[in-house]
């Protein structure tokens, strides 16, 4: 048992002062008690707060983010964006994959973000051919997730066609492509990869209405539930127009819509983006208990659209954050830009705050922890007994966190100009990042160049 004393943390009643935390040998806090005294407790250096999951991550695209901002021939889009990135992932081996994973959970971990939910589908070798190892790939980012301390929720992608219809699918995506068996192999090989480790998990992300057909989506559950009937489920939906359009054309219904009657989306489910709802759709989903994965850098990046967060919210629809494409790592970054969206659109202020004087920050972070930690079926998000021990000391050495207390410290953390909100930060139990340090951030960095000046030359 590890005793550590908060002058101010956020514990699930709220804001609390000095708060004694225990926690145990095996990474779970044990005790939260406000009112404490120091005793022989080690002193944290700032205000507490939950670690932030990541609920949405692709994490090869991190060594292509940001070098797709330049215009195309035709006017750039979303489609012309996944032409360049299949290209880029045609260069990537294993040791690659398992480099730029771990150089991108440091970076997580060193922004806040103490777990990820990884949406993996590079499955297969360059030329479209199995590894003799089904979970070759798959089990490099279970290392790099290891590697850098951070907790992991493993979704292996089972992705089959090009679109609706299930018509085939092109050779950009032949890395991708399993066979119901073939996909069945992957899994098994990837659960037990994971098993052992008490901060990962399985679950499994039929990609998109795209990519998988509605016999293959039954199918696919049902392999995931043979091995844990309560394992989370996340798949892409609704995320440009013209999906939507597709969507009409295939089934006369729109892709949410669809999920919610055909697919009986409850909680276990995560709807990645769902950027484009109707009323109706916003509500049912809203209420059927699924949470929206919403990632609002890469959904700017991407030219997405607006999610109708307003009414959403107000339904009691759960949402949580992702990095996608990671465009941005750093979850204050992508709460900003949540309500940023909404203001632009609605020319509007605090659209996100529904009673007089609610902290918009505060009540972000708190649903987006709630909802990122149901999204990756982890017993995350809060700092409470029987919780993992995953949390970030806030920095008040930054000039816009200095003199704010409570939730004015997330108000600062999100909305003001921080550069360096995140101090300390723990994952069950264990220091992962000092002072803005990770242990392993150097070697990382050297391995990442290496594998970057390979790629871009
Ligand atoms: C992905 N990315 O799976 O990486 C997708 C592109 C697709 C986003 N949807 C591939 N942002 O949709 O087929
Ligand atoms: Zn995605």
């Amino acid at each position: 048992m590890k005793a550590y004393f908060a002058e101010s943390a956020l514990l699930p009643t709220g804001w609390a002062d000095n708060v004694l935390f225990e926690v145990a040998q095996d990474g779970l806090i044990a005790k939260a008690e406000p009112g404490s005294a120091v005793a022989g407790a080690e002193r944290l250096r700032g205000a507490v707060i939950p670690g932030m999951p990541n609920l949405h991550s692709h994490a090869f695209q991190r060594a292509m983010a940001g070098l797709t901002e330049k215009g195309g021939p035709q006017g750039d889009s979303f489609w012309s964006w996944r032409k360049l990135m299949y290209g880029f992932l045609e260069n990537l081996g294993p040791d690659d994959v398992e480099a730029i994973a771990t150089q991108l959970y440091i970076e997580m971990l060193r922004a806040g973000y103490t777990c990820v939910a990884e949406f993996h589908y590079l499955h297969h070798d360059p030329l479209g051919r199995p590894y003799n190892n089904p979970a070759e790939t798959g089990g490099r980012i279970a290392s790099a997730a290891r590697t850098a301390g951070i907790g992991l929720t493993l979704l292996p992608v089972f992705y089959a066609h090009g679109n609706f219809g299930g018509i085939a699918p092109t050779g950009g995506q032949r890395r991708f492509i399993n066979s119901i068996d073939g996909f069945g192999r992957v899994l098994e090989a990837l659960a037990g990869a994971v098993k052992e480790d008490p901060a990962q998990r399985i679950g499994v992300a039929p990609h998109s209405l795209r990519a998988v057909t509605p016999e293959e989506l039954r199918a696919v559950i049902a392999q995931l539930e043979h091995i844990d009937a309560r394992a989370p489920i996340h798949i892409h939906a609704a995320e440009q127009q013209q999906e939507v359009d597709d969507c009409l054309g295939w089934s006369g219904t729109r892709p949410v819509a669809w999920l919610l009657d055909q697919a009986q989306t409850d909680a276990r489910w995560c709807i990645v983006h769902a950027t484009h709802m109707d009323a109706n759709e916003t509500i049912s989903l809203a209420r059927s208990g699924a949470v929206a994965g919403l990632c609002p850098t890469t959904e700017g990046d991407l030219g997405d659209g607006f999610f109708n967060a307003a009414s959403y919210l107000r339904a009691g629809g759960r949402i949580g954050i992702g990095g996608d494409s990671h465009a941005a790592v750093d979850p204050f970054l992508e709460l900003r830009l949540f309500e940023y969206g909404q203001r632009l659109k609605l020319e509007r202020r605090n659209v996100l705050a529904f009673a007089i004087g609610d902290s918009l920050g505060g009540q972000l972070y708190r649903s987006a922890c709630a909802g990122g930690a149901q999204a990756l079926g982890q017993n995350v998000g809060q700092l409470a007994p029987g919780f993992r021990a995953d949390w970030v000391v806030l920095n008040s050495d930054d000039p816009a966190l200095a003199e704010q207390s409570g939730d004015g410290l997330l108000d600062a953390a999100i909305f003001g100009p921080v550069r360096a909100p995140v101090r300390d930060v723990m994952v069950a139990g264990q220091w992962q990042v000092r002072d803005g340090v990770h242990a392993q951030g150097e070697a990382s960095l050297k391995r990442y160049r290496s594998v970057m000046k390979r790629l871009l030359n």
